[in-house]
């Protein structure tokens, strides 16, 4: 399996994030703008009514501007080709090579953030309050990390940036309730990038999206990892899905080869390791190049 160089590793360990380039190819790029287009028609998990952070099956029909909001869950049941990014080749390597191999998938998501002058940007941990105050050692895996591809070229200040601040993820940091942190406060870091571009980052690290002036949408797709112990924030892995998955995407759902006991995920199966450092280039269908060139 393919790993961090020494200056990826330097950059994780320091920054809390990774900017790869080019993981998806612009033909790649293409087919998931339209795929989110697709998305946005059909039934699913968006914000609604409900507690910040908890999502209601929508009927979305009716919203037809593939330019507008949207925040989708659960994107696997919409097909092959969302599995696939489960375990994409190369990326995942990196994954592993960070977090270990004893992880899980624990949540995907379809974010489309418009151009609006409504949308001040949003700054935040992921895990919530509680991941927010548990802060690992730079020598230390993840508990947590997302991939987020890129599927919009970024440029300029305020114009939908992924956002961070460089070495939150390790330190206190000063945050109110009532008055939080927000993209334009010291040290952060607004990232440009390009499509096909795919970002690594710890939960723990502070980040968000700036607000979007641009005049253009700005698409992404999220894949979220955590050590099996946490476990998922999405559904069971369903019936639709099950059959088009190789084992190590199985296992990355909770599939432990067995039925459920109290105590399962509390240590991970015997053949975890086999089955994630397996090389499953051949049976995920992935044909393109491997990756990476990452630069700060
Ligand atoms: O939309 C973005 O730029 C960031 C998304 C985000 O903050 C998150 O996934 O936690």
């Amino acid at each position: 399996m393919e790993s961090l160089t020494s200056e990826q590793r330097d950059q994780w360990s320091t920054d809390g994030y990774l900017h790869l380039r080019g993981v998806l190819s612009p033909d790649e790029v293409e087919f998931f703008n339209q795929e989110l287009d697709r998305v946005r028609l059909l039934p699913g998990y968006e914000p609604g009514k409900a507690q910040l952070g908890h999502y209601e099956w929508m009927d979305t029909s009716k919203s037809t501007d593939a330019d507008g909001f949207m925040d989708r869950r659960d994107l696997l049941n919409y097909g092959q080709h969302f599995l696939d990014l489960i375990d994409r080749p190369g990326l995942f390597d990196l994954l592993v090579d960070i977090m270990g191999p004893h992880i899980m998938l624990s949540m995907t998501q379809a974010i489309v953030r418009p151009s609006t002058d409504t949308f001040p940007g949003y700054t935040h941990t992921d895990g919530g309050e509680g991941l927010r105050e548990i802060r690992v050692s730079e020598t230390s895996p993840p508990l947590a990390m997302k991939a987020m591809y890129l599927l919009s070229d970024v440029a300029g200040e305020d114009a939908g940036a992924f956002t961070v601040f460089p070495g939150s993820h390790l330190r206190t940091f000063p945050w109110r309730r009532d008055e939080p942190p927000t993209p334009h406060s010291p040290g952060a870091v607004q990232l440009p990038g390009t499509a096909g571009d795919c970002y690594l980052f710890s939960h723990s690290l502070w980040h968000g999206p700036s607000p979007n002036y641009s005049g253009k949408a700005r698409k992404t797709l999220l894949y979220n990892y955590a050590q099996m112990f946490i476990r998922s924030y999405d559904h069971e892995i369903t019936p639709e899905v099950t059959g088009q998955l190789t084992p190590r995407q199985r296992r990355l759902l909770g599939d432990l080869g067995y039925g459920f006991r109290p105590g399962s995920y509390f240590y991970v199966p015997p053949d975890q390791e086999e089955l994630i450092y397996q090389d499953n280039r051949g049976s995920s269908g992935w044909t393109g190049p491997s990756i990476v060139d990452q630069s700060g």
